[in-house]
């Protein structure tokens, strides 16, 4: 096996692009050092020695959703007893709280697909929430939701891009895209966004100028095989249009969801191994993120000396991996943040939702 890591090795020291065998095989060693060494190398090659965190709020308009999907604990039904859907004066409100803050810079919007809102809905909040705090950044709608306003508004995914953009959208996040393997989805989200879409999506935002993220959502009913397709599909993306710029690995979290029973929650090897690979398959993405969130922050830390380039932020008020049963806050400080990264001898780089450093420590 120290064999196939020398030949993996040599390939990266020469640029070399790893391949699905390649992918396949670090997943199979245990030199869990080694493939971390090996993405540290690589993620200072490619983005340096900052580590980039922002001061973010978390906004889910809804947890109301028609998707029902496997994997999740935060949607659920109408009427069910811990439904709920924000009024625009209530969006209005949190983010006037969390604003209070001047360092606040970031919007994080993600909710459920909610069965009666109309499209106009989402447009009038964005342009709203633009023309109340024309400084705040806005990242929302991952490729599931536009797929859902597009059917509900009858329109392109273009036009609906272009019309949110027009209103004030700047980046997307990069949940839904869980494993782009519709045999999967077929399984965990039969009714949301299927591979071809979500990615169509991507590609759309990327050619009409905004950037978006990716993830992969692990540790379920895939194959390692399904994981290094996902990476390499993501790359293939990304060779296209350049335009994915940070990719998290959700490692799945099963309480209060369909697969509770079933699946146990990914180990600490597991995720470390995961993050450094996707460091390693996806050599054209500037940024991989170290969720603390999911990871908590203690391995979180670690995962920055595993490829990790990108911790998040603040968040406010994290609620969808909660709902699953996380062990993390739901907020943490600023200073929490740069001490965490200070502490790794790395250099802390405050950015907005796209990734403009708006100051280092
Ligand atoms: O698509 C849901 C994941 C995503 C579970 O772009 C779960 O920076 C693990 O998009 N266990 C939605 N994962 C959240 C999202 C997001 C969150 C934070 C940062 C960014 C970003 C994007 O959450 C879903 C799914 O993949 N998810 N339930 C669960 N039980």
């Amino acid at each position: 096996m120290s064999n196939t890591l020398d030949k993996i090795e040599n390939k990266l020291l020469n640029n070399v692009r790893l391949t699905k065998e390649d992918g396949l095989a670090l997943y199979a060693s245990n030199d869990l050092a080694r493939i971390g060494y090996l993405a540290d190398t690589m993620r200072k090659k490619i983005s340096g020695d900052y580590v980039y965190y922002n001061i973010n709020l978390h906004v889910n308009l809804t947890n109301i959703c028609v998707g029902q999907c496997k994997f999740c604990a935060f949607g659920c039904k109408k009427g069910s007893k811990n439904a709920y859907a924000l009024t625009k004066q209530a969006v209005i409100a949190m983010i006037d709280k969390a604003a209070q803050n001047p360092a606040m810079k970031n919007l994080h919007i993600v909710s459920g697909l909610h069965p009666d809102w109309p499209y106009e809905y989402y447009l009038d909040i964005v342009k709203t929430i633009k023309k109340t705090f024309p400084a705040l950044h806005l990242k929302g709608f991952t490729g599931v939701e536009i797929m859902h306003f597009v059917k509900i508004s009858g329109k392109s995914i273009r036009e609906v891009l272009t019309e949110l953009i027009a209103a004030g959208l700047e980046a997307m996040p990069g949940g839904g895209a869980e494993i782009l393997d519709d045999n999967i989805r077929q399984k965990l989200c039969p009714n949301k966004a299927t591979s071809a879409e979500w990615l169509e999506v991507a590609r759309t935002a990327h050619k009409l100028g905004i950037k978006t993220n990716a993830s992969m959502l692990y540790g379920h009913i895939e194959t390692i095989e399904q994981r290094i397709n996902h990476l390499i599909t993501l790359r293939n993306l990304q060779d296209e249009t350049g335009g994915l710029q940070t990719f998290i690995c959700f490692p799945f979290q099963p309480h209060n969801t369909a697969l509770e029973k079933s699946i146990t929650r990914t180990s600490v090897w597991d995720d470390l191994k995961t993050m450094a690979i996707s460091r390693l398959m996806l050599d054209n993405v500037h940024n991989i993120k170290a969720y603390w969130v999911m990871l908590t922050l203690p391995i979180a830390m670690l995962a920055l000396g595993f490829g990790a380039n990108d911790i998040d932020g603040t968040i406010g008020n994290e609620k969808i991996m909660h709902a699953a049963g996380v062990s993390s806050q739901k907020a943490l400080s600023k200073d929490i943040l740069i001490r965490t990264i200070k502490e790794t001898g790395r250099i802390p780089a405050e950015c907005d939702c796209n990734f403009n450093i708006i100051r280092t420590f």
